[in-house]
């Protein structure tokens, strides 16, 4: 398929070291992708869904040890433990490689090595990268077809060039006659999702799961690219792209950073409450841009999937998200009901009696046990979104006007500002911050600081991520149309833990501002913080109810944000001296705003 010389020597050289029993070279055919599955339902560890409810779907159970991204077991592998930085786990990368090798060694006994070609982009896109990833696991090779552009039309675009190559196993070699379990792994304390930015390459061992095994995520897209991005002078980061267009016609493009968890995915499909306007969906993950001839910064979604969290996902919350999955798709860890659907907590029906549990046990409606895990997910095709903007696949990218940031705030954080100028911006940026639940995810209560929402996928020192997206502004060909930068907030509550903005759909009507402010059309209101809207141009028609909440949530309280500033020194003072000296300056200015 290819006469790609350091390709075929880097296969045969993780075949040496793995000594898989068969190397299969993916095609990405129909057919191919069929008899995977096919294998994968005769080995018990696919189910094929009901073909008239959810046609060419598969479900999948993974183990319990597996069922998430290891933030604990991802390592940044740079020469220096300073240039990963106080965010990033660090191992020096020749003991990395030397830890590795020995768990490569022999791990692939008893299965086959996919090799799968992917690009990151569309094929014929300036800013898309290819990559090869090899991988013991089938499940990866299904999956990685729908999320990237995957196959022999990669190798043929590759040629002779240059790859960023991604190894994967599982982890979990067989003895001669071992019979096989439906979800391979090895335990935690063996899993290793090790990424090399100075020699662009990716080794993940012992996870199955999302953006521990489909390497052209968060491994590529997002840690590898990340670093790329700031030696080449282009961004890599953790954002949605949406098509707004208003009643008029009139259409811009904005991207947006919220952690993991705060609705990019319903942001990014968002059907608008206001007639006269429409939403179109470009990614709901990731963005790659790069400043186009014209001075403008132009974004492309380097994936072709979406890899939803599906609990809470339903015709109320997000209908084209629901739309997506309406075939062609892989559910993992949701519930299957007796009549070979899926279901899930939050799904907007009753759960049909029988309905099997992620651990494979018939649901008890009596118990506490969920029947999707919380981060159980679908994987479907991009293009099934009924919302899909007709440029998602444009090779040169949509042109950004705005970029969002926000998460989780009960409080202190206004429903929508702007930001005074782009280092401004990137100060709001460097502080997002989103509420967490002990329970979730066994953190301290209170506000976990997420900066661009890019804690868990930045590749290098944060620090000078941020000094990279301030450079962003001064290499800008023409600053004029650098795009304007804003934060939301849709989860501020009252004293009394109620919601004061509806969310969802509604959030149209702030985006309305937003799009508005683009143009200059409309005047702001200069606070210590940034510009707010005038309480006037909030549009309220329709949920006149929410009215009395806008001044609430338009308020800035300066004693909270006095208090936030204490947090925001001491987030500052980790990075020590790689904090920009131009964030410093922002961060006085607010004090002394707010004094
Ligand atoms: C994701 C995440 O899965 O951000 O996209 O965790
Ligand atoms: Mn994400």
């Amino acid at each position: 398929m290819t006469n790609n010389k350091k390709l075929l020597a880097w296969v045969e050289e993780w075949v040496q070291l793995c000594q898989p029993d068969n190397v299969y070279w993916c095609d990405g055919s129909e057919e191919e992708n069929r008899k995977f599955l096919e294998g994968m339902i005769a080995a018990g560890t696919a189910v094929k869904l009901n073909e008239e409810r959810r046609p060419g779907s598969y479900y999948f159970q993974s183990d319990p040890s597996d069922v998430a991204r290891v933030e604990n077991r991802t390592y940044i592998c740079t020469n220096t433990k300073e240039l990963a930085g106080h965010t990033n786990n660090w191992v020096d990368p020749a003991e990395m490689k030397s830890i590795l090798r020995e768990k490569y060694k022999g791990c692939m006994k008893g299965r086959t090595l996919y090799v799968i070609p992917f690009s990151m982009g569309p094929l014929d896109s300036d800013i898309a990268k290819i990559g090869v990833e090899i991988t013991d696991s089938a499940y990866v090779v299904v999956s990685m077809r729908i999320m990237t552009r995957m196959g022999k039309a990669v190798l043929d675009i590759l040629g002779d060039g240059d790859f960023i190559p991604c190894v994967h196993s599982v982890g979990a070699p067989l003895a001669k006659g071992q019979q096989d379990v439906a979800w391979p792994c090895a335990p935690i304390e063996e899993k290793y999702i090790s990424h090399f930015p100075e020699t662009q390459e990716i080794w993940s061992y012992g996870s199955g799961y999302g953006g521990n095994a489909l390497l052209g995520k968060k491994c590529l897209a997002l840690r590898i690219a990340s670093y790329t991005a700031k030696e080449e002078g282009w961004l890599a980061e953790h954002m949605l792209i949406m098509g707004i267009t208003n009643p008029k016609g009139e259409k811009k493009y904005i991207a947006a950073a919220f952690p993991s968890a705060c609705g990019k995915t319903n942001l990014a499909m968002l059907i608008p409450t206001i007639p006269g306007w429409k939403v179109e969906t470009v990614g709901d993950d990731i963005a790659w841009m790069k400043f186009g001839a014209d001075g403008r910064l132009y974004a492309i979604n380097p994936e072709a999937g979406f890899f939803g969290v599906a609990p809470m996902t339903s015709t109320h919350t997000n209908p084209n998200a629901m739309s997506s999955v309406r075939a062609n798709t892989i559910f993992t860890n949701v519930g299957l009901t007796p009549d070979g659907d899926i279901w899930w907590e939050g799904i907007g029906y009753d759960c049909p009696a029988g309905t099997i549990n992620w651990k494979n046990q018939v649901h008890d409606p009596a118990s506490d046990e969920p029947v999707a895990h919380p981060n159980a997910r679908f994987t479907a095709p991009a293009s099934q979104c009924p919302a899909i903007d007709p440029e998602w696949e444009n090779p040169a990218g949509v042109p950004i006007s705005a970029f969002l940031f926000g998460g989780r705030r009960p409080s202190t954080v206004p429903l929508v500002f702007q930001a005074r100028n782009w280092n401004h911006g990137v100060f709001m940026g460097s502080i997002v911050g989103s509420e967490v639940t002990a329970a979730a995810i066994g953190l301290k209560a209170g506000v976990r600081r997420d900066p661009f929402a890019m804690l868990p996928f930045c590749g290098y020192n944060m620090g000078d991520y941020f000094k990279h997206w301030i450079k962003i502004g001064e290499i800008a060909p023409d600053k004029t149309k650098l795009p304007k930068i804003f934060n939301v907030n849709w989860f501020r509550k009252d004293e009394n833990g109620k919601w004061l903005w509806p969310g969802y759909g509604d959030n149209i009507r702030v985006l309305e501002w937003i799009f508005n402010t683009c143009d200059n059309a409309v005047e702001t209101v200069d606070t210590p913080i940034g510009f707010i809207p005038k309480k006037e141009d909030i549009n309220v028609n329709g949920i006149e109810e929410i009215s009395a909440n806008i001044d609430e949530l338009l308020n800035i309280d300066k004693s909270k944000w006095l208090e936030e500033c204490e947090l925001i020194e001491e987030h500052y003072r980790n990075f020590g001296s790689h904090i920009p000296r131009e964030l410093i300056t922002e961060f006085e200015a607010l004090k002394n705003r707010l004094k």
